[in-house]
């Protein structure tokens, strides 16, 4: 067994490349350590991370108290699966569901799966209670959508590299425009409309705040069409936005709220979703579940991860940090003719690059970000994703946004 210290960048990037799928191309830097805003790769280089393990790190990478209670927990009781009770998830159902008010939580893994367990709730729901035929249930969802990789879930994606050659895909959903009130009015009025999911921000898409009062017309919407409005928070929630969860901007309540990621801290997969009673209780015993969910660990490190939200008030400080990073990268666009625009709310920021989709140069500026210290990836084709983690003080987000300055002098294309 070759010993891990000795393993160089290269040799551990080899080895992945040799027997690992290739169903990542990962920016090249191999990383050892994670502390706070921190990371460090083999060779001990420092960087800055602004992707935060796609907004699952928002407390910031190995926070003490997320690892204490993973520790203790992981010493004690790790796994009882749900054939038995045991004296943790009752507890973290009671701490959940009242630090989101919903009556009831189901406890998944993953952000697919609590995607999936959604649909799964809302395509039940409007069977047993709205009276839609059996297996004729339809739900809204939104072109350019990122819900997760599943066969039932890139069924209903338009990006052609995530769903190509994994068909027969799974029918019921019905696809409008993003930000389109119209569409979503027009949508909900065809038969055995079940549902509307949506992300309140689109992260994957690029980072696409829709306008002002769009989540709360939606919400109207469904409650004029007798659909369930379906809100999956998995990127945008736990304060990333600049509150608790994007939808709380406008004050909306999705009647579903689906969580991942940052729930726990990024130290263990923990996703959930949230509704109430009239909802949630269509799901009887045997119907819905998983080895792993609601296990004592993730419900101890989720407890943990939550309250460090609410301790270290992340929400208002992704607000105030957000709208200083916002303001100084706009001077920054004025001044490189390669930054086109700077868009994003709370720490959920992205910046368009003035070239083209398919071009390499927003790769190629991440990979120089990389090596001034900072580590950011391109979402789609010309758009970089900046989501540092929320714990990050002014000091060290004008550093960072001096490392992008002095990127983009050196930068020749
Ligand atoms: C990858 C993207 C982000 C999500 C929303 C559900 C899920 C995600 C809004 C599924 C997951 C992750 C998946 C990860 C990269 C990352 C991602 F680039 F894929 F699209 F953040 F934008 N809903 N997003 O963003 O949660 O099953 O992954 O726990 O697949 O590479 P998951």
């Amino acid at each position: 067994m070759e010993t891990i210290d000795k393993l160089s960048s290269q040799d551990l990037i080899q080895l992945e490349d040799a027997h690992g799928a290739h169903n990542y191309h990962p920016l090249p830097v191999v990383l050892e350590k994670g502390e706070g805003v921190h990371v460090w790769d083999v060779e001990g280089k420092k960087y800055y991370d602004f992707l935060s393990a796609y907004s699952a790190v928002n407390q910031g990478h190995c926070h003490p108290k997320i690892v204490g209670a993973m520790t203790e927990q992981a010493q004690t009781l790790t796994l009882t699966s749900r054939a038995f009770y045991n004296n943790v998830l009752g507890v973290f159902e009671k701490f959940v569901t009242s630090f989101f008010d919903f009556d009831k939580v189901l406890p998944m893994n993953t952000g697919a799966e609590a995607v999936e367990t959604a649909i799964k709730i809302c395509r039940k729901w409007a069977y047993e209670k709205k009276g839609i035929p059996e297996n004729e249930a339809k739900i809204i969802v939104c072109e350019n959508n990122f819900h997760g990789r599943t066969t039932t879930i890139i069924s209903f994606s338009n990006d052609e590299n995530a769903r190509k050659n994994f068909g027969p895909y799974t029918p019921g959903f019905i696809k409008i425009p993003y930000n389109d009130v119209e569409a979503l009015e027009v949508a909900l009025k065809e038969p055995n409309v079940a549902g509307f999911l949506v992300e309140p921000i689109q992260g994957e898409a690029g980072v696409f705040v829709p306008d002002e009062g769009y989540l709360t017309k939606a919400k109207a919407l469904c409650e004029e069409n007798g659909a369930l409005f379906i809100a999956d928070e998995v990127q945008t929630g736990i304060a990333r936005t600049g509150k608790l969860l994007a939808v709380d901007h406008e004050n909306v309540k999705p009647d579903m709220l689906i969580l991942g990621k940052a729930i726990s801290g990024g130290a263990y997969p923990v996703s959930a979703v949230l509704a109430n009673d009239e909802i949630m209780m269509v799901i009887k015993p045997g119907q819905h579940g998983s080895t792993f969910g609601g296990n004592p660990v993730g419900a101890k490190v989720a407890m943990a991860a939550l309250n460090v939200i609410k301790d270290e008030e992340l929400a208002n400080k992704a607000e105030s940090l957000g709208q200083l990073f916002r303001t100084e990268v706009q001077k920054l666009v004025d001044k490189y003719d390669l930054l086109k625009l700077v868009r994003g709310k709370g720490l959920l920021n992205a910046v368009v690059i003035n070239d083209t989709e398919d071009s390499s140069t927003a790769w190629d500026i991440c990979m120089k970000l990389r090596d001034n210290g900072m580590l950011a990836k391109p979402t789609h084709g010309n758009i970089i994703r900046f989501a540092p983690p929320l714990v990050m003080t002014e000091e060290q987000l004008l550093d960072c946004v001096a490392i992008i300055d002095k990127t983009m002098a050196e930068f020749k294309k």
